[in-house]
């Protein structure tokens, strides 16, 4: 109510969530008295531009109960949950002299930054952005290369193609006659705002869409789609035995492999069994993927026949031991059926598939030009690095920790180890909306803003720009990260560097200047930009002349054979290597990512938890094996850790594979047993290799009832 007319003042405005889903969705926020009523769709958008519940409920997080309102230290032992509240002058201090000492006492690369995706889409807002420029101008930073999301296919990519641009627009896909989802659960993963949509029409309108996948997702239960089960990590194998049949049956593309592809022979030689005597056929596959041999052939001749089909694979199967391998044998498939570069086909690579986006600025993150002498560490083996240093091999010592937009402390593989390596480091801070089990484990915390509270520009990773606004005032003390580090640069020496004398407004100001929006306010008020092809498919330029426009790759064509990628110390050509099975663990676990949350993201929000009860999904059959009944509370162990849960006894996963959603806080008790289902209690830091990238997928467990357990 306004208090001087006695009316209530209403208002709407374009906001987009700034997540990790990558979805980019054009959402409208009500306001009403300052306060956000709801969430919807914004109606500038087309039809295809779908939110989802993250972005709609998400001043649920900003209103939530246990948000952060004020500067944190800590005052017991990590991870004891003791803090005190004290003023953002004493904080500030803190966190300056801290990151001073560390840096006086062990020199450069001392200090690793965890964390990034939080808000991971911002011009400005942009927790990876804000927090690499910060720490390359304090010059401490420690470099790490890869991610969790999508290191194996970021590594093949240009290997095969010399580039990462290999994606296609949304709209494309209703050229498509045939999706082929492997891996890949959209209705709830999305990576677009856009693909849901298209997809679930391409289903209405009789598009075979078909989901390969250990359990049964909700993508293949909304589109009432076939659902092929696969054991996790088995994808390079099923591809091999569908690419047998279709050189089998004679369907393989070989004029356009001719013209566009070099290699194909190599990967012949492998499938045909040429040299090892081992011909990849569907009879070979079945005991390695758990798919009959008949359902392979299905797929291949219905995939044989159909054309354009577009196999998308999701990032699940190369977050996988030889996920590379998977990446770069879907990539084969699309080739050798000629469906590469084809409007309504694929490249069979990343779903983010690295189109140019609307031109338009964003903040530097002030990088020391590239050169191989700065030591770099894998991304994934970060509490490796921080527990063994440079007597472990690795090339720094790392002391403190900067923590920013993630929660690794759940979301890293092997809990109990990242926290020994919190436990190590002399120094710890992080900025946060919640008391994160990571931010449990920092000495100081800084309370931050969430996006419905500023304003920015989104990249969506599609061809339109977003506008944010800013919805809500901050609560309590809350500052943006943006505002933390001017602070922080200013006490540190280098304030003018850090902002060059702009506030936050002036930055997205200057980034719209440069940008190509012509009308700011029609931007601001529609919250959309548009770029003008909507209808692109990577690699274009060489499909219409590939003499003219080689790719980047040695041959400049698409490389199915890479005598650069053997010189990693693997085969040229994708080649199945699989997890060894261990007696003792003989069931593997999948970790997906949930429709109700954000990798860790809203986990403590009472809303979303409520949307799903977190169980271990279990066949009947390995039940039955086990003695165990629907709903028993249940031990899932394996050598790095145990995790304590009901089980959810169901055909909806395939028999020997287990399923726990990832992203759920752990909740450890005395003897270091997990009581939440925190998936991560139970993965391994050991990389899958050429790319050291993560392999959350291919991990042994064992299940059983402990009569002990508490
Ligand atoms: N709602 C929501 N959306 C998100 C996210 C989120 O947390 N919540 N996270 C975002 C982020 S950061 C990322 S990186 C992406 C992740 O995107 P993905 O990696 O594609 O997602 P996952 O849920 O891990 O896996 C997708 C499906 O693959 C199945 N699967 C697991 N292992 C295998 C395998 O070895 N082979 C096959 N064929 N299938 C397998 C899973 O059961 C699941 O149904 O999603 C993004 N979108
Ligand atoms: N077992 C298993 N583990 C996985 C995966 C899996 O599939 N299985 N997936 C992996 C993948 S793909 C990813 S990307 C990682 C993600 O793991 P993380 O990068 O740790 O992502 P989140 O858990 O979402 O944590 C983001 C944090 O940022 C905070 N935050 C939100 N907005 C802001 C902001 O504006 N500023 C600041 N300072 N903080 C903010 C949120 O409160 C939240 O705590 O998890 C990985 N872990
Ligand atoms: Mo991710």
């Amino acid at each position: 109510m306004n208090s001087q007319t006695g009316k209530t003042k209403s208002h709407t405005l374009p906001v987009s969530c700034n997540r990790d889903c990558s979805a980019g969705c054009p959402l409208l926020a009500h306001v009403k008295n300052g306060e956000i009523i709801k969430i919807t769709n914004n109606p500038a958008g087309t039809r295809y531009m779908k939110g989802c519940s993250n972005g709609f409920q998400a001043m649920r997080a900003a209103y939530a109960p246990d948000r952060i309102l004020k500067p944190l230290i800590r005052t017991g032992s990590r991870g004891s949950g003791n803090f005190k509240e004290v003023s953002w002058d004493e904080a500030f201090d803190r966190v300056a002299a801290g990151l001073s000492t560390v840096k006086e006492k062990y020199g450069s690369n001392s200090v690793i930054f965890l964390g990034g995706g939080g808000a991971c889409r911002g011009a400005l807002h942009n927790t990876y952005r804000l927090t690499e420029r910060f720490l390359n101008m304090f010059g401490s930073n420690v470099k790490k290369y890869g991610n969790y999301s999508c290191s194996a296919s970021d590594f093949v990519t240009p290997f095969v193609f010399g580039t990462h641009e290999v994606g296609f627009d949304a709209g494309t896909l209703q050229h498509s006659k045939m999706i082929i989802l492997w891996g890949a659960n959209i209705m709830d993963t999305r990576f677009g705002c856009e693909y849901p949509t298209r997809i679930r029409e391409a289903a209405k309108n009789g598009v075979p869409v078909i989901v390969i996948d250990p359990r049964k997702s909700n993508t293949a239960n909304l589109l009432n789609a076939q659902w092929i089960r696969i054991r996790p990590g088995t994808d390079t194998a099923m591809m091999a035995a569908v690419l047998y049949e279709l050189i089998n049956h004679n369907q393989v593309d070989y004029p356009y492999m001719e013209k566009y592809c070099i290699g194909f022979d190599q990967v012949k030689k492998y499938i045909l069994g040429t040299d090892d005597h081992q011909p990849k056929t569907p009879a070979w596959a079945e005991p390695i993927c758990g798919t009959r041999a008949g359902t392979i052939k299905k797929l291949a001749d219905l995939y044989g026949r159909t054309q354009p089909a577009a196999l998308i694979p999701g990032l699940s199967i190369q977050r996988n031991i030889g996920g590379e391998e998977a990446m770069r044998m879907a990539m084969v498939l699309q080739a050798a059926t000629g469906n590469t570069g084809k409007m309504g086909g694929a490249s069979g690579g990343c779903i983010w598939g690295g189109l140019p986006v609307p031109e338009c600025g964003k903040i530097d993150t002030a990088d020391i030009a590239a050169s191989s002498s700065i030591p770099e560490i894998p991304e994934y083996n970060w509490p490796d690095a921080i527990l063994e240093g440079k007597n472990g091999g690795f090339p720094v010592d790392i002391q403190a920790i900067y923590n920013v937009g993630g929660n690794y402390l759940s979301q890293g593989s092997d809990i109990h180890k990242n926290i020994r390596a919190f436990n190590k480091v002399d120094f710890s801070v992080c900025h946060e909306q919640f008391m994160t089990p990571t931010a449990g484990y920092c000495d100081i915390i800084l309370p931050v803003s969430c996006f419905l509270e500023r304003e920015d520009i989104l990249f969506t990773g599609m061809n339109y720009l977003l506008y944010s606004g800013k919805a809500i005032d901050p609560p309590g003390d809350v500052k943006d990260d943006y505002d933390i580090f001017c602070e922080l640069s200013n006490r540190l020496g280098f304030k003018n560097t850090y902002s060059e004398g702009k506030t936050a407004s002036q930055w997205i100001k200057q980034f719209m200047d440069g940008s190509e929006i012509t009308d700011h306010a029609l931007f601001k008020r529609t919250g959309i930009y548009s770029g003008k092809e909507q209808m692109r498919i990577g690699l274009s330029d060489f499909f219409s002349d590939p003499e003219k426009n080689p790719l980047k790759t040695p041959s400049g064509r698409i490389e199915l054979a890479s005598e650069n990628y053997a010189k990693t110390g693997f085969p040229a050509i994708p080649t199945y290597r699989g997890m060894a099975d261990e007696a003792q663990y003989p069931l593997r676990l999948v970790t997906p990512h949930s429709l109700n949350r954000i990798n860790s993201s809203c986990t403590n929000i009472q809303w979303f938890k409520a949307r799903e009860q977190h169980m271990l999904w279990m066949n009947p059959v390995d039940a039955r094996k086990r003695n165990l009944q629907d709903k028993q509370v249940v031990m899932v162990a394996n050598a790095r850790g145990k995790i304590q849960i009901p089980v959810k006894v169901t055909n909806d996963i395939m028999e020997g594979v287990v399923c726990l959603l990832e992203g759920i806080w752990p909740d450890l008790d005395e003897n270091g047993i997990d009581h939440a289902g925190a998936a991560n209690m139970l993965t391994s830091t050991e990389p899958t290799e050429p790319c050291m990238g993560s392999r959350t997928h291919s991990v042994l467990v064992e299940v059983y009832y402990d009569p002990h357990a508490s």
